[in-house]
């Protein structure tokens, strides 16, 4: 049998003009309501909606695609979130709390699905994306992918690696074991530095939680494994410091396809040997960015 290739899209965010446009660079066609290609197949990384002004069309481009079988997707952090912040608990709260910071972050989608029964069925229809997916060539998650993470949550997936539909409020409990392994996933790992060690992020808050750059070998000097785009504070500290042995990605992996990063480099390419991130900002005055799997390891 000859193998599947994959185009593997990055974080879309609202901005379907963007994706219409990259899927006819990749030679998909539309016909009969669909983008279509007789030979390759799309993978989605999550994080269609949220931010940009396109909602409703990126979901009118994306769904019909996976539910014809010319796409695949996974799961993004802002569909987790979606979930639960119109899912209420046993307590009769919404899981993701109607705060002003995540309306704010999700105001682009809801006032796009202003009925409240049709924002139900996207809702519902994100409950369909699976957590990872395993081609068998190719591994695709929208975070980071977390062998001990996958495991923890093994018990919560389906068949199809989806969530089960009532494991939301378990994955929701801040600080339970769920929780941590979704956060990992979808959002990625983050080790909190040692006292007294911060640095400054771009928005200018003083952070000391830094993120872990996972796909770095486990043998690189910490400093070089933080995500930080800032310098510390102070570093020697550092030198006590272990990263729990989960957080790397051996050169011996098949390919790992993430998205969720905000990277903005001019030129795209690889995050390492084998690990790409394909979310180059597209929400943010940046590119939307896709990787043509064409069968390499
Ligand atoms: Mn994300």
């Amino acid at each position: 049998m000859r193998t599947q290739f994959y185009d593997i899209i990055g974080d879309i965010h609202g901005h379907a003009d963007a994706l219409d446009a990259l899927l006819q660079k990749l030679g998909y066609v539309f016909r009969e309501g669909v983008y279509q290609h007789n030979q390759h197949k799309v993978i989605f990384l999550g994080d269609f909606i949220d931010r940009g002004p396109q909602q409703r069309e990126v979901i009118q481009l994306v769904k019909p695609m996976i539910e014809q079988g010319y796409a695949l997707s996974v799961m993004g952090n802002h569909e987790f979130n979606a979930i639960c912040y119109a899912t209420l608990g046993q307590d009769g709260k919404p899981l993701r709390a109607h705060d002003a910071k995540n309306n704010k972050q999700h105001e682009a989608f809801l006032a796009a699905y202003p009925d409240i029964d049709e924002r139900l069925q996207i809702i519902n229809w994100f409950k369909t994306l699976p957590v990872y997916i395993d081609t068998g060539g190719i591994r695709v998650i929208h975070a980071s992918w977390n062998e001990k993470a996958l495991h923890e949550i093994s018990t919560l997936l389906d068949v199809k690696q989806c969530l089960i539909g009532n494991v939301y409020e378990k994955c929701s409990e801040k600080d339970s074991a769920p929780y941590r392994a979704i956060e990992t996933l979808l959002k990625g790992p983050e080790v909190v530095l040692p006292d007294g060690v911060t640095f400054t992020d771009k928005d200018g808050h003083i952070r000391s939680v830094a993120r872990i750059k996972w796909w770095t070998p486990a043998h690189h000097e910490l400093k070089e494994r933080l995500h930080l785009g800032a310098e510390l504070t102070s570093d020697h500290k550092l030198a006590d410091m272990t990263l729990d042995s989960g957080h790397n990605y051996p050169q011996t992996n098949k390919p790992a396809f993430i998205g969720h990063y905000w990277m903005n480099e001019e030129i795209p390419k690889p995050l390492s040997h084998n690990c790409a991130c394909l979310d180059y900002s597209i929400a943010k005055g940046g590119k939307l960015v896709a990787y043509k799997w064409r069968g390499e390891k």
